[in-house]
């Protein structure tokens, strides 16, 4: 991308509102995940926005099927890609499995170059590792091949190309590999999600992510896609919940949750002896790193995001001119007139850009940097950031979106005492109404 392209926030700018991004939207993406009931002595793994991949058993083996190919991937409602992955998915299905199975794996390959799976964390035969060239022959356009191995751990773990791998890897070819304990787990699982982060660099008003970037991404993903496309997690108070996490992108992540402590209790090794286990609120999950942490519910609704701020935007400039605390009067609408779309970073900050998205013109497939709105307000996030909602009445094994939180009345922020008569007002937003003196714990959020 050129700097002179980099110079304008397009993101800010598209004509797609995140109001279109509505409920709806997210629900028709919820249905393709089925209900999973607890089967075979585990909670079976929830892929979020995904899908987990069906087997035959053929003379005792567990027999799975990937077809690598290329396919339209949306990455929320106004931003789609030409993108490759496995069964017309990015990521691929999921693959979940008990240790001591014994598993084939058919790759079909539908690209028009070769390729190869590596099964990365997975204890195999060499032959079977997946590197191409040097554990086996690259698999061609329109051949298939078998992968066969017994599983000997258990542990989240993910599978990828192990050639032209920075292209294809870059334009979406990932998947999870979940393995639980043949013997069940001294602290059953409620609730098993897994996330699989990637970043993309789809440039504004392009349809194919560039794989040369190396650091400047436009999309920060989990499960390939962008808050608020990306499904909520869901719970109900007291369960023990596990996020499995695993990362393919080019960045390390810190991954963060509200109102919680989790303990972080295994990963690519497996679920760890307990006296391991690590008290945190946020683990950094490295570059081909797969991290699990587990925590029991608390009531609310909580954000869950990768902490770096720049993660949890999506498409912007990043060679911009920085004016915080420069009064910018007309010129902005003047450059308006020269440059259709410009916006410049704003006097008192960015929170009124969200504010913009959907009366402004702006560039074809791609995504306002901030998007989302809660029951207060704006909530000014893209790219890598969700919520899990966690209920005192949600049934066990129930996914449904409970609506928002009602916070017990008395504990909400609440305003003490506003900005004097003269003063400035910090924002020009038209958009949030002054919750403050309403009672939010008589009120219905649900229809929001
Ligand atoms: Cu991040």
């Amino acid at each position: 991308m050129t700097a002179s392209r980099r110079n304008f926030f397009w993101s800010s700018l598209t004509g797609l509102g995140a109001s279109l991004i509505g409920r709806q939207a997210l629900a028709q993406d919820t249905q393709q995940t089925p209900p999973q009931p607890r089967r075979q002595g585990y909670t079976p793994v929830r892929t979020l926005n995904g899908v987990t991949l069906p087997y035959e058993i053929k003379d005792g083996v567990k027999e799975f099927h990937l077809t690598a190919e290329e396919f339209e991937h949306e990455f929320a409602p106004g931003c789609v890609a030409k993108c490759w992955g496995y069964n017309g998915r990015t990521p691929g299905p999921t693959i979940e499995a008990i240790e001591g199975d014994r598993v084939r794996i058919l790759v079909t390959n539908n690209l028009k170059e070769h390729t190869s799976i590596h099964w990365h964390g997975i204890l195999l035969p060499s032959g079977m590792d997946g590197v191409a060239g040097l554990n086996q022959p690259h698999i061609k356009p329109g051949e298939t091949f078998a992968y066969e191995f017994t599983l000997r751990q258990h542990g989240t773990h993910m599978y990828h190309p192990h050639a032209d791998e920075m292209v294809q890897m870059a334009v979406g070819m990932m998947g999870m590999f979940i393995i639980h304990p043949k013997d069940g787990e001294p602290k059953p699982i409620d609730r098993d999600y897994c996330i699989l982060m990637h970043n993309w660099a789809l440039h504004p008003g392009t349809y194919r992510p560039d794989p040369s970037v190396m650091q400047n991404f436009d999309l920060w993903t989990f499960n390939s896609k962008v808050f608020p496309a990306i499904e909520h997690l869901v719970a109900r108070s007291g369960e023990r919940i596990r996020i499995r996490v695993g990362n393919l992108s080019m960045w390390n992540h810190p991954f963060h949750l509200h109102g919680h402590q989790f303990h972080v209790t295994g990963g690519d090794g497996g679920r760890w002896p307990e006296g391991q286990w690590r008290s945190e609120v946020t683990e950094v999950i490295g570059v081909g790193q797969a991290r699990d942490i587990e925590f029991v519910g608390v009531p609310g609704d909580w954000a869950i995001h990768c902490h770096m701020s720049h993660h949890t935007m999506n498409a912007m400039g990043h060679e911009i001119p920085n004016t915080l605390g420069v009064k910018q009067g007309d010129a902005v609408s003047k450059v308006s007139a020269l440059l259709p779309g410009y916006m410049a970073m704003g006097e008192n900050g960015m929170a009124e850009h969200q504010n913009h998205t959907g009366h402004m013109p702006g560039p074809k497939n791609t995504l306002p940097m901030m998007m989302g709105k809660g029951p207060y307000g704006n909530l000014e996030m893209g790219g890598m950031f969700t919520l899990i909602k966690i209920r005192d009445d949600q049934a066990a094994g129930d996914y449904s979106d409970p609506g928002w939180y009602k916070n017990p009345q008395g504990t909400v922020a609440y305003k003490v005492a506003g900005p004097k008569a003269k003063s400035t007002p910090a924002t020009n937003d038209h958009s949030i109404m002054d919750h403050s003196k309403m009672d939010h714990s008589k009120m219905d959020h649900s229809q929001h």
